[in-house]
């Protein structure tokens, strides 16, 4: 009984996945340009996938686990369970600002437009302190929504907050903390929890 397991294709959680992976004494098959893989030494299949998707392919059970970042799990709101916190692709959510302008709290965003590719997270955080504003969703470069005037303030990933400074912003609140976590869909056969328990035990030992 093989258990499959969807990891990022390429972007910021590719490496380490592959690496803990590795590192749990999983050999692979040529990783490279491929669509899935298995190991010889472990019941496992891997599955290559963009990051958004794999909340969705473990949900349907397409996948039985994944490996994503937790700020995407809960933009997404699939139901699946997480497993383990492993502790890479840090990152936080945070609101940032044109750096000359007077930032008193998140309620100077009242009735200004933010652009986010985290639409969900942010309204609930802005709901949470009662500031209305408005959210404009936009996929990607998020941090140059103010210069060309398409918004007032950003709600963007910030890991060393290189970007922004960049972009003539400052990073003003944090929304939320995040990390790469091991999730599993909910309905597991007890021979795929087996496996699972087995890959568990190895990475709670590296
Ligand atoms: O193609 P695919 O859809 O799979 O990848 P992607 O482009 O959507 O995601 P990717 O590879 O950029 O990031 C994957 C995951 O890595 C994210 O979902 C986070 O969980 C995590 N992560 C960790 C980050 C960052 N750090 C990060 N710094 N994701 C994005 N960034 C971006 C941020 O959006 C901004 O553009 O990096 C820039 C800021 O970095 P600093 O260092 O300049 O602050
Ligand atoms: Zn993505």
């Amino acid at each position: 009984m093989k258990i499959k397991i969807a990891i990022q294709k390429s972007g910021r959680l590719y490496d380490d996945s592959i690496v803990l992976l590795k590192e749990c004494g999983i050999d692979l098959r040529n990783v490279k340009d491929r669509l899935k893989t298995e190991s010889d030494n472990f019941p496992l299949e891997v599955f290559f996938l963009r990051d958004d998707d794999i909340p969705q392919y473990v949900e349907d059970a397409v996948a039985d686990i994944g490996i994503v970042g937790e700020n995407v799990l809960l933009e997404k709101g699939k139901t699946v369970e997480v497993v383990e916190q492993l502790g890479f692709g840090k990152c936080r959510l945070s609101l940032a600002v044109p750096r000359n302008m007077d930032f008193d709290g998140v309620a100077s965003l009242q009735g200004k437009r933010i652009a986010t590719s985290y639409p969900k997270l942010l309204r609930q955080y802005l709901e949470q302190k009662n500031v209305v504003a408005e959210i404009h969703e936009i996929s990607g470069s998020v941090e140059i929504a103010p210069g060309i005037g398409l918004a007032d303030a950003v709600a963007d990933l910030v890991s060393s907050g290189g970007t922004l400074f960049m972009n003539g912003l400052k990073e003003v609140e944090t929304i939320f903390a995040s990390q790469a976590v091991l999730v599993r869909n909910g309905k597991l056969s007890a021979e795929k929890m087996q496996v699972l328990e087995k890959l568990l035990f190895r990475i709670r030992a590296v």
